[in-house]
């Protein structure tokens, strides 16, 4: 994406897009991470293209608590391994025996994922990569490094491997030594604003960018990035940051890290600019995506848009599931699995692809309103508004399901608020803005197009009003 900003002005492009295939080779599910990196280039240059060569900074945000492991001479070790693997099952229970899991809250605030890099960590400990690793990079930084030859940690996707202290901020070293995990493979913290290198001499030469092009930290978990890019006013507000997850909750001045937090599994990621994302991790359009991706495979390719509309006429709350059970982690024939799961719980099944639909997008928005109201009730907090960013403010009947599910009005847009939390954080950064994350949000409302869509507000798939 490339983005243009000044007081005033704010323009996302998108330049370059390329898919991101995970591969299994024999029983474990890999990031294709060269095939990324090779889309970054060209992404770069297209973007330097646009630009007419020059850039003023690089941002780079992902998803979060995966990562590559370097050996002393900061080659790769071997293809990142996807967080929907299986090999950290069952590694939560052996951490519950060493530190029982409200100790474990306590100092780092993260919910129950058994993806959480910590996890990842303890089920790679007696493997041959992580005895020859000499340093670890998180996604987002790892791309970095290729691009500067420089190693940090950004903080916000930090956050994500509970290893960190949210009320330091900094990592929880009691945490890490009682576990038996070895801090000094993370090169040291930075911050979202903080440099991060410029592009290599190698990389401006296959870019055809002109240097110097710093690249700056930015939020680099991308659910970081993205709440930095909702564009809310005031304090009153809930975010569902929609995509393969839907990431839901409430920005915070500070952690809350109580037992009944941790029974409600919410967790305290860290945020730009000292914030905290008090949210609950829900599975997501990720539930759509694998039943579309099935019924490909089965010969029955769907269009989006008609799907929606069928499921928007089928009987509402027919069946639901719940969106929040890591049961629908793994890929793969999801219509079925979300059957079982419904016979299971003394439901009818879904028989159509558009009832199926219906039960995902219905399960979905009873569990966004759960997550909103659960956080209001932990945090003392109340919400009037509840802002959708990401893929699914493209969703109609998502919008209006989780109006009508929470009783609030939802704002819905942008789609890509990822992108431009990620470069509202590098343009102050640059210096080409000012103003801290009340200011950038402003500069969002002037620049984008939102939709309101108003709880109850009547016929299937409409959409209540326009927001400006
Ligand atoms: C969203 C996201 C979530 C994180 C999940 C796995 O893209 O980053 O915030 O829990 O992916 O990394």
């Amino acid at each position: 994406m490339l983005g243009r900003v000044g007081p005033g002005v704010l323009e996302l492009t998108e330049v370059h897009r390329f898919p991101n295939r995970p591969v299994r080779t024999g029983s474990t599910l890999r990031w294709d991470i060269l095939a990324l990196y090779r889309g970054v280039l060209d992404g770069l240059r297209a973007a330097g293209v646009a630009a007419g060569g020059r850039l003023a900074g690089v941002g780079i945000d992902s998803w979060a608590v995966d990562y590559g492991l370097l050996d002393s001479a900061g080659e790769l070790l071997g293809n990142p391994v996807h967080y929907r693997d299986e090999r950290t099952r069952g590694v939560a229970e052996k951490v519950a025996a060493v530190m029982p899991p409200d100790e474990l809250y306590a100092a780092t605030g993260l919910q129950y994922l058994p993806f959480n890099t910590l996890y990842q960590l303890l089920a790679d400990r007696d493997g041959p990569q992580l005895a020859a690793a000499r340093s670890l990079l998180m996604i987002p930084d790892l791309i970095a490094y290729w691009l500067t030859g420089r190693a940090g940690t950004e903080l916000t996707n930090a956050s994500t491997t509970q290893l960190i202290d949210p009320r330091t901020r900094d990592w929880s070293f009691a945490v890490a030594e009682r576990l038996g995990i070895d801090l000094s493979l993370f090169p040291p913290l930075r911050r979202p604003g903080d440099p991060a290198g410029t592009l290599r001499p190698d990389v401006l030469a296959e870019t055809g960018l002109t240097g110097p092009v710093p690249v700056i930290a930015v939020g680099s978990h991308d659910t970081a990035s993205a709440v930095v890019g909702v564009p809310a006013e005031g304090e009153g507000f809930a975010y569902i940051a929609t995509g393969t997850w839907s990431l839901a909750g409430l920005e915070l001045a500070a952690p809350i890290l109580g037992e009944e937090s941790r029974r409600a599994n919410f967790t305290n990621e860290l945020g730009v600019d000292g914030t905290v994302r008090y949210l609950r991790n829900i599975m997501g359009l990720w539930l759509l995506q694998e039943c579309l991706r099935s019924w490909e495979a089965e010969g029955r390719p769907q269009d989006l848009a008609a799907l929606l509309d069928r499921a928007a006429s089928v009987r509402p709350r027919r069946s639901v599931v719940d969106a929040a059970d890591p049961a629908f982690l793994a890929p793969g024939d999801m219509p079925r699995r979300i059957a079982e799961a419904c016979v299971r719980t003394g439901q009818p099944a879904p028989r159509t692809e558009a009832e199926t639909t219906r039960c995902v997008l219905d399960s979905l928005a009873l569990a966004h309103a759960k997550a909103v109201e659960d956080a209001q009730r932990l945090s003392g907090r109340t919400v009037s508004t509840v802002h959708i960013v990401g893929g699914g403010a493209h969703n109609p009947l998502l919008c209006r399901l989780t109006a009508d599910a929470t009783g609030l009005p939802v704002v819905a847009g942008p789609a890509e608020a990822a992108a431009f939390g990620n470069v509202l954080v590098q343009a102050r950064a640059a210096g080409a803005v000012t103003g801290g994350l009340a200011e950038l949000r402003a500069l969002l409302r002037t620049a984008h197009e939102l939709r309101r869509y108003e709880p109850g507000a009547g016929r299937p798939g409409s959409v209540a009003g326009e927001y400006r």
